[in-house]
């Protein structure tokens, strides 16, 4: 990759996406349920660049859940808890970070006709799976976060950087790249997280509230999900039941960072964390080898993501994820074989 590859955000259709939003009376700005700190990161910076020049703000996460490690973000009391509440038609959406619409969840089912493309859409994302489904796209695989696509295009158009807008973007890089540990961490992604710094994000409080603050809960939960790992290399897996939760008092999302925790486990490539819900299992997968690409076997679930870090699902019950384990360690093990021999 080139030091300064250019993306969409900064060409004709960055400016294409500023006029649209900036002549709006009203403006959605949404991410995706289950949110991340570049999800939740996004949609607040957005809405500090817009709050001059649009009169009237929606912004919200897909499932109005906002992690409380993130209430620290600059303006995170103005983000809608209850989307239910939301009624108001807006006359354009910025959805952020969603490789498609349905990634909503909760909000997308409440309101699919205000996506059927009859409101003018803008679509900011760097997942390779998105659907282009904006009026306007600014999609850039190679960003490390969705934040990094905004930090580009809020240069080219001209919006001042502030600190509390810097601290939101930076945020989003530090989330998506796990501390800039992944392999999307490019000389673009750090040159930009230098050029936050001398804008003035406020990098000790992001570092503090996404990676040391945490409830007492969650390490319970984590503690319950690591008795559980079952080790079939070249996977690892483990899970977290509704049970588990109950016992320890945690939620889903204190569970984020496990499959993380488990990838690069020694002998294994893929690591899995199962998490039960009513309706089956909602399925996070991390490949620690670049030959295999979990957003590309995601997709066979109708599931999807990154090359490193995917989801999909699978209907409740323990013979279907027997079945995908089987067939996962298969595919995994196949792709290996691929690998030439250095001597
Ligand atoms: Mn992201």
């Amino acid at each position: 990759m080139t030091t300064r590859e250019p993306n969409h955000s900064t060409g004709f259709e960055g400016r294409a996406a500023w006029q649209l939003l900036a002549s709006a009376r009203t403006v959605l700005i949404a991410t995706h349920a289950n949110p991340d700190a570049d999800a939740v990161a996004s949609i607040l910076a957005l809405r500090l660049a817009l709050a001059e020049v649009v009169s009237n703000l929606i912004c919200l996460t897909g499932d109005g859940l906002v992690p409380s490690s993130l209430s620290f973000l600059p303006a995170a009391d103005l983000l809608i808890r209850e989307p239910a509440t939301v009624h108001e038609t807006p006359d354009c959406i910025a959805l952020l970070d969603c490789a498609d619409p349905s990634r909503l969840g909760p909000f997308f089912h409440l309101h699919s006709n205000w996506f059927d493309g009859q409101i003018p859409m803008v679509n900011i994302d760097h997942h390779i799976t998105n659907t282009r489904f904006g009026h306007v796209d600014l999609i850039d695989p190679n960003a490390a976060s969705t934040t990094e696509i905004l930090a580009q295009w809020f240069l080219t158009v001209g919006v001042t950087i502030t600190p509390d807008i810097a601290t939101c973007l930076l945020t989003g890089l530090y989330g998506d790249t796990l501390s800039f540990q992944t392999t999307s961490t490019s000389v673009r992604a750090l040159e930009l997280a230098a050029l936050l710094l001398r804008l003035g994000a406020r990098h000790e409080e992001i570092v503090n509230n996404l990676f040391r603050r945490k409830p007492v809960s969650t390490i319970r939960l984590w503690g319950a999900a690591l008795s559980r790992i079952r080790v079939e290399p070249p996977l690892i897996w483990t899970e977290i039941t509704r049970d588990m939760l109950r016992e320890t008092g945690a939620r889903p999302l204190e569970g984020e960072g496990i499959v993380n925790f488990l990838s690069g486990a020694e002998g294994t490539v893929v690591s899995l964390l199962f998490y039960e819900q009513p309706e089956g299992w909602r399925v996070s997968l991390r490949s620690a080898d670049s030959l295999v690409d979990v957003a590309q076997l995601c997709q066979r679930y109708g599931g999807g993501g990154h090359p490193r870090a995917a989801g999909c699902r699978l209907p409740p019950g323990e013979a279907a994820r027997r079945v995908f384990l089987n067939d996962l360690r298969a595919i995994v093990t196949e792709l290996l074989a691929t690998r030439p021999h250095s001597r």
